[in-house]
């Protein structure tokens, strides 16, 4: 179990206050698509997404980064126990959606810079290595069902 000060966890929480789900959900999920391609191939329900204005201008992506962003806020809500809050989500990637575990990453550093991008000088060096503790509890609780 990932072990956190206060201070981490107090950072990790405005960080989540300050970012509005509706802008960096589709962002993020838009940027993984267009610097890491091979991701489209999980998402055949989403439609057009052969050039990056169609991906950036998808209103399936945009949906679907909007609900990857919502489960992110099920990881802050309990920290301590991150795992277990995602074992069913995890065993879904797994069992049924067949993603391979090294995109969790990907997501998860696309999701830092699209959050970055928007608190600038917000997230110092210190707040993004709290922030990415954080995603890469998340990261190693989505690969979790992984066998
Ligand atoms: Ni992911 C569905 C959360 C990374 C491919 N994903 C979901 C759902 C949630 C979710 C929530 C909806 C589940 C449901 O319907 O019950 N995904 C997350 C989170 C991360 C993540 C929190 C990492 C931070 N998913 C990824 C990655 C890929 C991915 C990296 C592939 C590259 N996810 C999918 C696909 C679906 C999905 C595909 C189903 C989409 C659909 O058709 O509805």
């Amino acid at each position: 179990m990932v072990k956190w000060t206060d201070q981490e966890r107090s950072t990790v929480r405005a960080v989540w206050e300050q970012i509005n789900i509706d802008e960096v959900g589709p962002e993020a999920l838009a940027r993984v698509l267009i610097v890491y391609p091979w991701t489209e191939r999980y998402f055949g329900s989403l439609g057009e997404l052969f050039t990056a204005s169609a991906v950036l201008n998808n209103a399936k992506v945009a949906a679907h980064g909007r609900v990857v962003l919502r489960a992110l806020d099920e990881a802050v809500k309990n920290m301590d126990n991150i795992e277990d809050t995602y074992a069913a989500l995890s065993q879904l990637h797994y069992e049924k959606l067949h993603v391979d575990p090294d995109n969790f990453r990907l997501l998860a550093d696309c999701i830092t810079i699209t959050v970055a991008c928007k608190l600038r000088s917000a997230m110092g060096p210190q707040v993004q290595a709290t922030w990415q503790k954080f995603l890469s509890a998340v990261v190693d609780a989505l690969q979790s069902q992984y066998h």
